[in-house]
């Protein structure tokens, strides 16, 4: 049930307040989110109150939730009073009076934005707030909010850690899960307003007739909640399902055949979204084959969406060993220069930083680069480099730290937060992404600490202002307990988790060094595998005399990719941020690290122990939550933080032993070595 549980209301006064404003609801329309609507109140309002509230009339109703077009004419004046709804999904909560009753109304211009109003005052009495004269007023801060499941169609999921896909393509378009519609209210109580629901690495299948029935059947039943579909689309797909000779961007039979599929498309499934694309990446086809760039194949798909209302999500992640080109720097040199060259309904996704999710990685130097591209925002929700499903880590930190970093694209303030909203250049379009983390795992996530992630990515879409903090906060009372005392342990270990993380597996900087391929635990000795930048020895590059990749300006001068005054702050080691030490320079083991005064070497280890003994407490603090949380739950997570103990001690001691035969320094304060 995820974090729509619904928690009776214990406490009797409390229960009393929220039944006298909430037991006489109506939702004014009929369509079929008015009916989502319907259902969702129903069911919470039965669960929370104990089905003390009813769908009444509209005069009699304390809560009423009708799009504008459905409200009486004065009561709309007033409500509306100085409030622009600049979206269709923009949304108003508004507490007023009428004939000595307090009334709630939930309004927007579409049914979708009333659904969206619905799920935050269903938030409010979840987390047991006051819903007395309430007048909020919420617009998207990013208008595409999607995730991006690389859900393959044989349901195995690239990177997936919960299971199998949840589309069971076989059954589809017959069979419609009730999971289809739970995975919907999920998203919509989030304000996620869309999906791709297949693998970037695409199989050219999913363009046949036989997969787009299905994919219908699955808009038809998201579509009720707000949701778009999207489809990743393999570039060589008029070759592979249409016959064609070629799938070179610039020939008119190509164009025809896109344009030919998106009329099809959309002929069935009228609010589709538009395509996703990896190209030219990893062994994928793309325009560079036929000598074109990424803009001439971005825009001729864009082209053949345009009529309809598509849009192209084009990724940026291209790097090839070939290039003779750091991996870092091979994104922005390819993208910066076709910085407006791009048709206005395409995107330019780019993931959160330069090579791969890390546990930590500065970002991209191409958030600010482009003045006249909108670049979406691709974050991986599913834990490739962090562990899988069995280590506890809350993402909400790291996504806001990257969010709120500086590019100084246009001065201090141009934050990459600004360039993703689209403020900071004035975009027409902004989006952000996730890599799905959701599976048919009973649990959805493989673990439940996970869905915090799924929450906490849709929370920001939607307004990246939000703090981490409230957002776990949120998710835990929602989904684990209302206990205040076990809320406030639970968002401290949840809080603490991701930095706990990158100390026991890539601290100050270090990069890449999981083990090969799978990308599980620790492998920092990785190497001759053929191609350099998939090696872990290309990336920490130790040696006798010291660690780290020297990015800056004695180095691969990745550094100058970035805007002043980061750039020269991160071409010294001095002026670098500790977390980010050895991603952009080699120091020797001596190096005296400042905010400590130990050697780099005491430090690394230093670190690494720390990491470890900090998820022992935070088992710890887990084990002390038994009197609050469901025993299944309670006992299953138990079980999960023994699996993430053991492995951070496993990272701890393969790392520093493997790093210690380059130091050749002992363990610093009296430590013993792993055996
Ligand atoms: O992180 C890497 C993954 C690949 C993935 C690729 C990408 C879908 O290891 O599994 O492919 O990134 O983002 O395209």
């Amino acid at each position: 049930r995820l974090w729509l549980k619904y928690d009776y209301i214990s406490h009797l006064e409390q229960r009393a307040s929220y039944s006298q404003q909430l037991s006489h609801w109506h939702v004014a329309g009929n369509s079929s989110t008015d009916k989502v609507i319907r259902q969702e109140l129903t069911y919470a309002f039965s669960s929370m109150l104990g089905n003390q509230a009813v769908d009444s009339q509209q005069g009699d109703a304390s809560l009423l939730v009708a799009n504008l077009a459905e409200l009486p004419e004065a009561l709309r004046n007033n409500a509306t009073d100085g409030k622009e709804f600049k979206t269709d999904e923009d949304y108003l909560i508004y507490g007023f009076s009428e004939n000595g009753q307090k009334k709630v109304l939930i309004t927007g211009k579409t049914d979708v934005a009333t659904l969206y109003g619905t799920y935050h005052l269903l938030r409010l009495v979840q987390t047991r707030q006051s819903i007395v004269s309430l007048n909020i007023f919420s617009s998207p801060k990013i208008s595409v909010r999607v995730l991006n499941h690389w859900d393959n169609l044989d349901r195995h999921v690239e990177r997936g850690y919960a299971g199998q896909s949840i589309w069971d393509w076989h059954k589809l378009p017959e069979l419609i899960y009730q999971r289809y519609h739970d995975y919907a209210r999920a998203n919509a109580s989030v304000g996620i307003n869309g999906t791709v629901l297949n693998n970037v690495n695409a199989d050219p299948l999913i363009l046949t007739p036989q997969y787009l029935e299905k994919v219908k059947a699955l808009a038809e039943v998201f579509r009720s909640y707000g949701m778009k579909v999207y489809l990743s689309v393999k570039f060589s797909s008029p070759q592979l399902i249409g016959g064609l000779e070629t799938s070179d961007p610039t020939k008119p039979e190509v164009l025809a055949w896109w344009k030919q599929k998106s009329k099809e498309i959309y002929a069935e499934i009228p609010d589709f979204g538009g395509f996703l694309v990896k190209a030219n990446s990893e062994g994928q086809p793309g325009p560079g084959d036929f000598g074109r760039t990424h803009a001439q194949g971005a825009n001729m798909l864009a082209e053949a969406l345009a009529p309809h209302g598509g849009i192209v999500m084009w990724r940026a992640f291209v790097y090839a060993n070939e290039k003779n080109e750091e991996r870092s720097k091979q994104a922005y040199s390819e993208f910066k220069p076709l910085d407006g060259k791009f048709l206005p309904n395409v995107l330019v996704q780019v993931k959160n930083g330069p090579i791969d999710f890390q546990p930590r990685e500065p970002i991209s130097p191409l958030f600010g680069a482009t003045p006249n591209t909108p670049l979406m925002m691709e974050f991986q929700i599913t834990q490739e480099y962090l562990g899988f499903s069995t280590h506890n880590v809350y993402l909400g930190p790291m996504y806001k730290e990257v969010l709120s970093t500086d590019t100084y694209a246009k001065g201090k303030g141009s934050t990459v937060a600004k360039v993703v909203d689209g403020s900071l250049f004035q975009n027409n379009i902004s989006g952000m992404a996730g890599v799905s983390n959701i599976g048919s795992d009973r649990n959805w996530t493989g673990n439940v600490l996970l869905q915090s992630n799924w929450y906490a990515f849709g929370r920001l879409a939607w307004d990246h202002e939000l703090s981490s903090e409230e957002i776990a906060q949120e998710w835990t009372q929602m989904t684990l307990t209302q206990n205040t005392q076990a809320v406030d342990k639970i968002v401290n270990l949840l809080m603490s988790s991701r930095e706990t993380t990158v100390n026991y597996m890539t601290p100050l900087g270090l990069h890449h060094i999981m083990d090969e391929g799978h990308h599980y635990g620790p492998g920092p000795w990785i190497k001759d595998l053929g191609r350099e930048d998939w090696t872990s020895v290309y990336y920490h590059k130790a040696d006798e005399q010291g660690i780290g990749f020297d990015r800056s300006p004695s180095g691969v001068n990745a550094v100058a990719q970035y805007h002043e005054p980061l750039r020269s702050r991160l071409a010294d080691p001095s002026t670098t941020p500790e977390e980010f030490l050895l991603w952009f320079h080699h120091l020797p083991w001596d190096y005296s690290i400042k905010s400590s005064g130990r050697s780099l070497w005491n430090e690394l280890v230093h670190r690494y122990y720390q990491g470890a003994s900090e998820v022992e407490e935070m088992a710890k603090q887990w084990s002390e939550l038994q009197p609050w949380i469901d025993p299944l739950l309670f006992a299953q997570q138990t079980m999960v933080f023994n699996i993430h103990q053991q492995e951070a001690k496993w990272w701890r001691d393969a790392c520093v032993s493997y790093f210690q035969s380059f130091a050749k320094r002992p363990l610093p304060d009296g430590l013993t070595p792993p055996a």
